[in-house]
């Protein structure tokens, strides 16, 4: 009976091409069954939040219809299949971005219209999905976008965090935190599979056993916890595919703890259960290293323990060998912080699968990949060996078990250079004994990645030393890349016209390089004309967001100069700040006249600091303490104005890129792996004023140095700059800024003390005092270029036109190519 309904439900599929139907009346009536019935409202009473539910329960539908045939489709053809696992993602909203990789926009827009409501103003209803903490985890979004659009059968596995990154708010300047409660409206975009579930193990005992004569090693574990899936389908642009974003939340286990119910303690029975849940609760807000706290290898272990036992059900649904497993199976694992996996996978195949060690271990080898985001030694993830051996402590037995024969391999080639031998071992020996978990990822992963050429350069001759000598093959670069639908389809609309109006296609939008044809008209007068509206229009709506945030008005005839991102030392938002601090002293000693000929600039800067940063913490406050003085100085007026964003996240990305003329990033040379914001103001054609340090580098190459503005030390200077450390004074002008602060001129003077003293006194260790005569110069130039409107035109013109390589479809191109042997799987129309 069964395969009658499949057989029939194939025919019908077949003859409507999917059941739902997308023309303008058949979505409104479609919304209004979603108000009645999903929302549970009145059809004739809802408001917009209402409105927003009922839309994105409609198009979710569309998205659920896809999403099957995909899997239909992925399971009959059984391609190689890339499983990427990672504990971040920043997908922000997903409204609009689905329903225009769905092709059904103007549909919608229609729909509403006629509802009497507008596509855009629901659209602001929807609230982020901050499941992450910066570029590693909207780097792992943009991904997930590029992979469905370019067919290929991926799978995306995360955590679903109760709460996300903190929010941030602001008061007096100071940055506190709050929680993200983003499941307490209920997410539409999600599809709980409460069938989905596997049980994952912690604590307990190892035990030897003997099988079929064989000794072997079974874990007694002594807590269990319900993994239970929630489904986000994530559509490709162009293309019936829509894969499959699976999170896991924790719940309490029934398999467990039978035992306490008998014993009467009901009430605290129930009590200890509802512990369980905290696995998932929270993400953590810091992402400078990892702390070796219990909670976060749990989340780790969880999430991994979960998505294998998943992908080895539907591994085993067709095949029975797992020497076939390579061929079905590529492991990406995102920074080290999944990659407890590989030792899961060996328990498994050896444990559980009771494959011999080395089979199991070449399997492993040709299965997993990963790539490296942090740049500093300092950054890699050590778990304490005390910890590992407590909460899993048949996988430390299983990683000393690796190191073993790790140390007797490399014993072949370094023979007595012990020193060596213990950089390169997984067990850190010291105060506090510790599994270096990159190390474990290079043991094994068949490739490792750098994000981009100057990175994977660091890690060949700084922090992979010793492992590039011995497996040079195994290390490549991938830079990064944004998706072009989210960065400008998504968040420019004006933007995108212009390119697909000049191109005569809207195929950019699948195929970037086309982008490249722009360069054929960066000097025809009328596409600057068309240019200068989009800019205009943007950054008029910027302005308004500004004022309603912040209360400073601001003048659109300024530029508008932006620094977006994390706060950090290394990304030196306090070489913006005290470079602002300049500008606005300059100003104040001007007379009239010179007055007349400074170019006008909005100051924006945005970013959240991780909660325990103190130094963060204070360049918030800096920000705001000479925001004040400026912005109410009358001898300054429009000529200098200084707006800190709050609560920066993706969907204020969405707005505040397309608005600006000049995005700063300033890191220390040597100190950003890639940088991924730098991409999404390039296509947005905003002039980049960078240091040469991660992918800036690569974008000079593409557009043209003199199309940017580059400044400071070079990678190779820094190591000699620190060298001649606190001797080295840096300019008159920047002793005058830091004394400045120092003297209390913005206020907080004994707040601000320890902030001065990390630029001077402490060092410099990001050779801010170095850099500002030379980062000066570049706002200068930028000033001057900014004067002849013509030149700003084109220089902008030519960075959407340059901005091709930095799409993550090609990122991931090659990554499929290179790294995981996996071909595109297009399910037909
Ligand atoms: C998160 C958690 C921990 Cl424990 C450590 C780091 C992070 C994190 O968010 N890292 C991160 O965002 N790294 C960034 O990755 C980007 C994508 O590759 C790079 O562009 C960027 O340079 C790098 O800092």
């Amino acid at each position: 009976r069964k395969g009658g309904l499949k057989a029939k439900a194939e025919k019908m599929f077949g003859l409507m091409d999917g059941f739902l139907k997308n023309d303008s009346v058949s979505l409104q009536k479609d919304i209004l069954d979603h108000v009645e019935f999903t929302v549970a409202r009145s059809r004739f009473n809802f408001d917009d939040f209402e409105a927003y539910q009922a839309l994105a329960h409609s198009v979710r539908d569309r998205l659920i219809e896809r999403w099957h045939d995909t899997h239909q489709y992925f399971k009959k053809k059984d391609p190689k299949r890339i499983y990427f696992l990672s504990l971040e993602f920043l997908m922000g909203r997903s409204l609009t971005n689905s329903v225009i990789n769905l092709g059904i926009q103007d549909q919608y827009a229609d729909a509403l219209t006629q509802l009497g409501f507008d596509f855009e103003i629901l659209a602001e209803q929807e609230g982020d999905a901050a499941l992450g903490n910066g570029g590693l985890a909207r780097f792992a979004a943009c991904q997930m976008d590029s992979l469905a659009t370019l067919d290929y059968p991926a799978w995306g596995y995360g955590l679903r965090y109760q709460y996300g990154l903190f929010r941030q708010i602001i008061v007096d300047g100071f940055q506190h935190e709050q929680p993200d409660f983003w499941l307490n409206f209920g997410n539409p975009w999600e599809i709980e599979r409460v069938h989905v579930s596997y049980p994952v193990k912690f604590y307990g005992t190892v035990e030897e056993e003997v099988l079929n004569g064989k000794k072997c090693k079974i874990w007694i574990p002594g807590e269990s916890v319900e993994a239970v899936a929630y489904d986000n389908p994530i559509p490709g642009y162009g293309t019936r595919n829509a894969i499959n974003l699976r999170l896991w939340a924790a719940k309490p286990s029934d398999q467990y703890d039978m035992e306490s119910y008998t014993t009467g303690d009901y009430i605290n029975a129930i009590v200890n259960r509802q512990k369980a849940e905290t696995i998932s609760n929270v993400l953590y807000p810091d992402d400078r290293s990892y702390q070796g706290k219990e909670l976060r290898l749990k989340q780790q272990y969880f999430f991994v323990s979960a998505s294998l036992q998943d992908i080895i059900r539907r591994f085993k649904d067709l095949h029975k060998n797992f020497d076939e497993f390579p061929e079905k199976i590529a492991l990406q694992i995102n920074d080290t912080h999944p990659s407890i996996s590989i030792a899961e996978v060996m328990r498994v195949l050896v444990d559980e699968e009771h494959l011999d060690w080395s089979k199991a271990w070449g399997i492993a080898c040709r299965i997993f990949s990963v790539t490296i985001h942090a740049v500093q030694p300092e950054g890699l993830e050590k778990i304490p060996v005390d910890l590992l051996g407590s909460v899993l402590p048949r996988h430390l037995e299983i990683i000393y078990e690796i190191n073993f024969r790790l140390m007797e391999e490399l014993k072949k080639s370094f023979d007595q250079d012990y020193d060596r031998l213990s950089r390169m071992s997984i067990i850190e020996e010291g105060a506090v004994k510790s599994i270096r978990m990159a190390n474990l990822s290079l043991a094994c992963c068949h490739t490792v990645n750098g994000v981009s050429r100057v990175h994977l350069e660091t890690l060949k001759t700084r922090v992979f030393k010793d492992f590039y000598e011995l497996w040079p093959l195994k290390f490549q670069c991938k830079t990064n890349g944004v998706t072009q639908r989210r960065w400008i389809v998504v968040s420019n609309p004006s933007l995108c016209s212009i390119i697909s109006k000049w191109l005569g296609t809207e195929a950019w939008i699948r195929n970037v390089d086309l982008i490249a044809g722009l360069r054929e008209y960066a000097k025809d007068p009328d596409l600057h004309t068309e240019w200068k509206n989009m800019k205009k229009v943007n950054k008029m709506r910027l302005a308004e967001y500004i004022e309603t945030l912040t209360s400073v008005k601001v003048s659109l005839d300024a530029m508008f100069d932006v620094q977006i991102k994390r706060i950090h030392e290394y990304k030196r938002q306090l070489l913006n700040i005290l470079g602002i601090i300049h500008r606005y002293d300059c100003i104040k000693n001007m007379d009239e006249s010179d007055k007349r000929r400074v170019v006008p600039r909005v100051c924006i800067i945005g970013g959240k600091a991780a909660p325990g940063y103190e130094v963060a913490k204070k360049i918030i406050k800096l920000c705001h303490a000479v925001a004040d003085k400026v912005n109410s100085d009358p001898d300054i007026g429009d000529l200098l104005k200084v707006v800190f964003i709050p609560d920066y996240n993706v969907s204020v990305a969405e707005l505040v890129i397309p608005g600006s003329d000049l995005s700063q990033h300033l890191s220390t040379a040597g100190h950003e792996a890639s940088g991924t914001g730098c991409m999404k103001f390039l296509m947005n054609g905003c002039l980049l004023l960078a240091t040469a340090d991660g992918s800036a580098v690569e974008i000079a190459e593409e557009i043209g140095e003199p199309n940017m503005f580059l400044f400071g030390a070079k990678v190779d200077e820094v190591p000699a700059l620190r060298e001649k450390g606190t001797t080295l004074k840096g300019s008159l002008q920047f002793a005058r800024v830091v004394r400045m602060v120092r003297d209390g001129y913005f206020g907080f003077k004994d707040y601000f003390k320890s902030l001065c003293d990390t630029v001077e006194d402490g060092g410099d260790f990001y050779l801010l005092g170095h850099d500002f005569a030379s980062y000066l110069e570049a706002q200068a130039a930028a000033d001057r270029a900014f004067v002849d409107q013509e030149k700003w035109t084109q220089m902008s013109i030519l960075s959407t036109a340059g901005s091709g390589k930095f799409s993550s479809d090609r990122t991931i191109e090659e990554y499929a190519e290179q790294s995981w042997g996996i071909e595109p799987c297009k399910c037909p129309f």
